[in-house]
């Protein structure tokens, strides 16, 4: 097998650019001949995780749920990509445990709670704003930084392509392409 599975978990505010990250990165991966696959609230909020909401404890379950599903996929020799929120550092290093040393890439989308709400590409933060939804990361529920990420991104500054360059420099640069 020419490929080593590895999770490259993004975590950052709602709107801080993670599934732009995610799907640029795959696309790149894909035409490099690399099997990369991309985890978000798409297909996992969607599916496996539609009886999950964001209260604390669904959000905890809901990155538990996706860590195992990530595991499986590590197992398989495959790229995962993950696109979350993750606000809560303890569910993040528990997937960091289950998965074996170096699997465990995780990447903070970081970029100012201010740029996000400004960008408010659904306009989900005026909403939680007017109090429509509960327990928004960032205004009503609260986000944990990384505290030693591999890699921080830093969105309001770097473009898109940067980003993802990023991030394949430090794959290549640690053998994992
Ligand atoms: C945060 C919420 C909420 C609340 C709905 N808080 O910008 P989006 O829309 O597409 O991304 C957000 C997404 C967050 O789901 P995650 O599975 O990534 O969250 S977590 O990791 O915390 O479990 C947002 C939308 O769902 N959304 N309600 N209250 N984001």
């Amino acid at each position: 097998l020419g490929q080593k599975g590895v999770v490259i978990w993004l975590t950052g505010l709602s709107g801080s650019g993670k599934s732009t990250i995610a799907r640029e990165l795959e696309a790149v991966l894909y035409r490099q001949g690399k099997l990369a696959y991309v985890l978000d609230g798409d297909n996992i909020r969607m599916g496996l995780n539609k009886d999950l909401g964001f209260s604390e404890k669904d959000r905890q379950e809901n990155i538990r749920r996706i860590g195992e599903v990530a595991k499986l996929f590590v197992d398989a020799g495959i790229i995962v990509i993950t696109a979350f929120i993750s606000p809560f550092r303890a569910d993040r290093d528990k997937v960091r445990s289950i998965l074996p040393a170096g699997k465990f890439i995780e990447v903070f989308v970081d970029c100012p709670l201010e740029v996000c709400e400004a960008r408010d590409v659904k306009g989900l933060y005026q909403k939680a704003r007017e109090g429509k939804i509960p327990e928004f990361t960032g205004i009503t529920s609260p986000y944990e930084p990384p505290v030693k990420p591999e890699i921080t991104l830093k969105t309001a500054e770097q473009s898109l392509e940067e980003c993802v360059d990023i991030i394949l420099t430090y794959l290549r640069k640690n053998l994992y392409l």
